[in-house]
Parts: structure tokens; C-alpha cells; sequence
């Protein structure tokens, strides 16, 4: 597992070099925006019940054969196994732009995903359209500019955005 820090310090010993100019400022760049980003995992991890519940809903709602019979979702013990997948693939989402690095979601997360899916017949298409709810929820959460100091975050928003991308990506 990597963090931005980590993650450079790697790169560089790969190529036998010493950190560059650029890596360096990229780096000073997140130190500056670091409450920024403190904030959304914040009010992410603060809300993440509803965001989870809101986005199973709402796919349930446009996606109604999950949850009918022989549907995956189908019976309790389904829809808690699937909202429980919500809830880990949000958390890992939390701990990448914590540690401003994917490589905590892709490795210890998303990897083998798929065919663990495929293996349970999960419709992994389906995932990814909760995970595009959950992104989109998240996002507006975190972009609020309600009851903080009113800044430039379009580039942290991004960067959550991709997150989420890749782990609907990983699945769909
Ligand atoms: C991944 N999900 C399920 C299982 C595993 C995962 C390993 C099998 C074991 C179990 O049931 O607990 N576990 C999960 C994950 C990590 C992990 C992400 C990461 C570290 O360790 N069914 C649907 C929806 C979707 C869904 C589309 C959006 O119809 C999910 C939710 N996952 C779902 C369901 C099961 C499951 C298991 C329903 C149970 C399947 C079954 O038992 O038949």
C-alpha cells in the first residue's frame, strides 16, 4: 500500500534518481490542500450510512428484477451481502484520497473483484451503477461549500471522481 509520498519515493528508486522538481511541488501542492482533503474523508466517513443506503435504494428502484425472486439480491441475507459491498468499496474510496494514492483501493479492494463476482454471479454492471450513485452523492457531500472556507477543491473533486471510476470500471 502507497500513499502519494511513498509512491514518489518509489518511482524515484525504480529509476536509481532523486526526487524531481515537479514530484516535489505536486507534493507541496497536497500538503497546502491537506484540510481540504481531511474534510472530505470527513464528511464522507460522516455520512456514509445514507450515502450507501440512498444509492442500494435508488438502484434497487431502476434495477426492481435484483431484488425479485431469483433476482441476486433477492432475500435479506443478499440485499445485506450487497449493501455491506457498498459500504467496503466506500470506505476503501475514503482511505485513496486519504492517502492520495489508488493503490490501497486497487490492491487490497478491487483486485480480483470481477472474478469474484463472476464466480457468485453478482451482475457486476449493477455494482457499478450503485458505485456511480455513490460517487455522485459523495461528491455533492463533499463539494458542499456550506459550513467551511470557501476554496478551490475542483482538483480534489476530481481526483475523488476517479476513484470511484476505477471501481466501477473494475466491476462493470
Ligand atoms: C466482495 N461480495 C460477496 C462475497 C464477497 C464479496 C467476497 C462472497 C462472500 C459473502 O457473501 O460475504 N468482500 C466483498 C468486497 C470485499 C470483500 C467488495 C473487498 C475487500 O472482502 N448483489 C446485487 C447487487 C450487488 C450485490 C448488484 C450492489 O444484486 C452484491 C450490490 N455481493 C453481493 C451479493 C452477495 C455478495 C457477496 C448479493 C451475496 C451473493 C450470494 O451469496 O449469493
Amino acid at each position: 500500500m502507497l500513499d502519494a509520498f511513498t509512491k514518489v519515493v518509489a518511482q524515484a528508486d525504480t529509476r536509481g534518481a532523486f526526487v524531481s522538481d515537479s514530484q516535489i511541488d505536486a507534493l507541496k501542492q497536497l500538503v497546502a490542500d491537506g484540510t481540504k482533503r481531511l474534510d472530505v474523508v470527513n464528511r464522507i466517513t460522516s455520512n456514509s450510512s445514507s450515502i450507501v443506503t440512498d444509492a442500494a435504494r435508488a438502484l434497487f428502484e431502476e434495477q426492481p428484477q435484483l431484488i425479485a425472486p431469483g433476482g441476486n439480491a433477492y432475500t435479506h441475507r443478499r440485499i445485506a451481502a450487497c449493501m455491506r459491498d457498498m459500504d467496503i468499496i466506500l470506505r476503501y474510496v475514503t482511505y485513496a484520497v486519504f492517502a492520495g494514492d489508488a493503490s490501497v483501493l486497487e490492491d487490497r479492494c478491487l483486485n480480483g473483484l470481477r472474478e469474484t463476482y463472476s464466480a457468485l454471479g453478482v451482475p457486476g454492471g449493477s455494482v457499478a451503477v450503485g458505485i456511480e450513485k455513490m460517487k455522485a452523492a459523495a461528491i455533492a457531500l463533499a463539494n458542499d461549500p456550506n459550513g467551511v472556507t470557501r476554496g478551490d477543491c475542483s482538483a480534489l473533486m476530481s481526483e475523488l471522481a476517479g476513484y470511484f471510476d476505477k471501481a466501477a470500471a473494475a466491476v462493470g
